[in-house]
């Protein structure tokens, strides 16, 4: 095998050239074996491949820095950098991680995992690298699905002032997840379909300078009058027109190619462009035919296709978008938005059906959220659907554009909570936090897949900013006869106990139902609360609780800074209400990958770890008596 020869950086370069092709078949059919396995991003990796090859062949990893947008695709890059023996525990808990980690190898240099940060990244290395006198190469590499990201437009802006090398190489596939949409897309279509410029600069040059005479004095006024051929060559170059060198496009399957282009982009002294084209699912037919399916996938059989795990039950996701269905049949003035997400946030089925009513706005949270201010203000009732994670991108025009004049935005906040084998970019763990604080906004959370769909109906009718908070998975069956109307800001009560109350959020409800009958078991009649609403937080549930209950338990799949059970905390102080809190969250910090079982397990947040909480706690408040 070609591969086991590859035991750390540079060992590509061993390799003799009459042997690419069997060294990228060999690393395809490891990316499809493991991921077939444990799940991953598949076809943006399977379309990468000899592109990565190409660039470690030219570049001198880890001295040259190579960045890698989103880094979902960087699996062939781990296979070149000493992480094939590894490989085998990609996304598993406790293994390697799908993304690039600074913490894993010397040649990722930047953690990434949320998209359009490889050209800020690079360049910030690429000052660095000057300022500090240092000699390296900075390498960039994007996708054209990122490169709707505003940050990557902010970044090329400020790119084009830059007076040495730094390469950044565009990946296009013409996909995001989905179809590529927007104005970039589009230039880059036209791109893609244009004659080389460069071959064509060159052809004309030498054609022109074999006349004698006459031939050399054309090539020079050709240079000089090199931006109006270029113009008429390539309409609309966007890229040169902002000041970076473009090469390209170059086919993403010609190892030569790529490394001759990426040589005569080293010897810029500016930023330059190189163009790569390249095909989602490259070389796995199954993902070839369906990009978006085999993006991000779980284990599948590898014969078909197949996905092993079949769905039984609805996830959150298509609660959400069964019951969104329902709401924009009858209100025309719903409509959704997505950064680039609409098979993930349960959008695709509602835009199969209007088209008009769901715009995806590439990977563009931050416009997104403004856009649905906008949308708010002009009176519609825009849904921001989204992922937890990602909406972090959006957290100033969350403040500044919606919940300062109160507009009628809903967020409907997929991925809450633990997410799982994504690891810790992904995770949604800040959501509850960050959107707690913020004046005018309400924040909600279902216990059960019944009380999603209440809550959005809910939501229609309800004047405001305001969140509903889901996670990833099965929706929850729990509780399923307790179904009281939704009131502003009450909770729900849902077992009465004594002494203990264990109020909890969301996906935790279900676990503090699971924790009661744990807890019965050790002679403690647990009372069990479904907070419904994380802001505001019910007082009258906490006074009502104080009655016969010393100590409320706050259950949440976010962090402990600013989440729900601080907000608890901080309402019993000011309202002198009589009952202690202890918070069960996830502590502060980030949650590495591993299956939500696991990560729950290890962080106490399943039924076991919270009996086991609420037992020492008990166990340590009767020996304080004793004492
Ligand atoms: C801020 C942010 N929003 C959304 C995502 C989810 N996401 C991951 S990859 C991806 C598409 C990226 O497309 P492209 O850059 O073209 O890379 P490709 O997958 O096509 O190789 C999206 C939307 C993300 N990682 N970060």
């Amino acid at each position: 095998m070609v591969l086991e020869r590859i035991n750390k950086a540079g060992d590509i370069k061993d390799i003799e050239p009459k042997e690419y092709g069997l060294l990228a078949q060999e690393i395809r059919e490891k990316i499809l074996d493991v991921v077939s396995r444990n799940g991953g991003h598949l076809a943006s990796s399977l379309g990468v491949v000899e592109l990565t090859m190409a660039l470690h062949l030219t570049f001198d990893i880890p001295k040259d820095k190579l960045i890698w947008d989103v880094g979902h695709q960087s699996y062939t890059h781990k296979l070149l950098t000493g992480r094939s023996g590894e490989f085998g525990t990609l996304r598993t808990f406790g293994g390697i991680s799908g993304f690039p980690r600074t913490s894993e190898s010397d040649c990722d240099p930047f953690d990434t995992g949320h998209s359009s940060t490889s050209i800020s990244a690079g360049l910030g290395f690429a000052y660095a690298r000057d300022a500090k006198g240092e000699d390296y190469k900075v390498i960039s590499v994007i996708g054209d699905g990122a490169l709707t990201g505003g940050m990557a437009i902010e970044a090329l802006n400020n790119a084009s002032r830059l007076k040495s090398n730094f390469i950044i190489v565009l990946n296009d596939n013409n996909m995001s997840i989905a179809e590529n949409v927007g104005g970039i897309s589009t230039a880059l279509g036209k791109l893609r379909t244009a004659p080389r410029y460069n071959a064509l600069k060159e052809n004309v040059k030498d054609s022109f300078s074999q006349i004698p005479k006459i031939g050399n004095g054309l090539v020079s006024r050709i240079s000089r009058t090199k931006n109006s051929i270029k113009q008429l060559v390539i309409p609309g170059m966007i890229f040169e027109d902002m000041d970076i060198t473009y090469l390209g496009p170059v086919d993403g399957y010609d190892i030569e190619a790529m490394c001759r282009t990426f040589e005569e982009a080293s010897r810029l002294n500016r930023a330059v462009l190189v163009h790569v084209i390249t095909k989602k699912g490259k070389g796995y037919e199954p993902a070839e035919k369906n990009p978006e399916r085999f993006h991000g996938v779980g284990a599948f059989d590898l014969a078909t296709g197949n996905s092993l795990k079949k769905k039984e039950k609805p996830d959150w996701t298509d609660v959400f978008s069964h019951t969104f269905l329902q709401m924009m049949d009858k209100d025309p003035d719903v409509v959704a938005i997505t950064a680039a997400m609409p098979e993930g946030t349960g959008l695709s089925k509602v835009k199969s059906k209007y088209p008009d009513r769901v715009f995806d706005v590439g990977i563009a949270e931050q416009h997104a959220v403004t856009f649905a201010a906008g949308l708010a203000a002009g009176g519609l009732k825009p849904y921001f659907c989204v992922y937890s994670s990602f909406l972090q991108r959006g957290f100033d025009q969350i403040i500044h554009d919606v919940c300062l004049a109160s507009l009628d935005v809903k967020f409907c906040i997929d991925r809450a909570g633990l997410v799982g084998n994504d690891g810790d970019t992904h995770q949604g763990i800040f959501d509850l936090s960050f959107l707690s604080m913020i004046p005018n906004m309400t924040v909600m959370a279902p216990k059960n897949r019944w009380e999603l769909t209440d809550m959005l109906k809910y939501s229609r009718t309800f004047g405001g900013p305001l969140a509903i908070r889901y996670a990833r998975g099965q929706a929850s069956e729990a509780f399923q006869n307790d179904r009281a109307p939704i009131e502003y800001g009450r909770a729900e009560w849902l077992i009465r106990g004594e002494n203990v109350a264990l109020l909890a959020v969301g996906t935790m409800v279900p676990v503090a139902g699971e924790a009661a009958e744990l807890l019965k078991k050790e002679g403690i009649r647990a009372s069990v609360i479904n907070a419904r609403f994380v802001s505001p937080v019910d007082a009258d549930v906490l006074r009502e609780a104080a009655h016969n209950h010393r100590i409320v338990f706050t259950l949440e799949e976010n962090v402990k800074s600013g989440g729900f059970g601080e907000h608890v905390a901080r309402k019993i102080a000011e309202e002198g209400i009589g009952l202690k809190v202890k918070i069960l969250s996830v502590p502060d910090g980030f949650v590495q990958h591993g299956s939500v079982n696991e990560l729950r397990t290890m962080l106490g947040l399943d039924a076991e770890g919270v009996c086991k909480s609420v037992l020492s706690v008990m166990k340590g408040a009767g020996n304080e008596r004793k004492a």
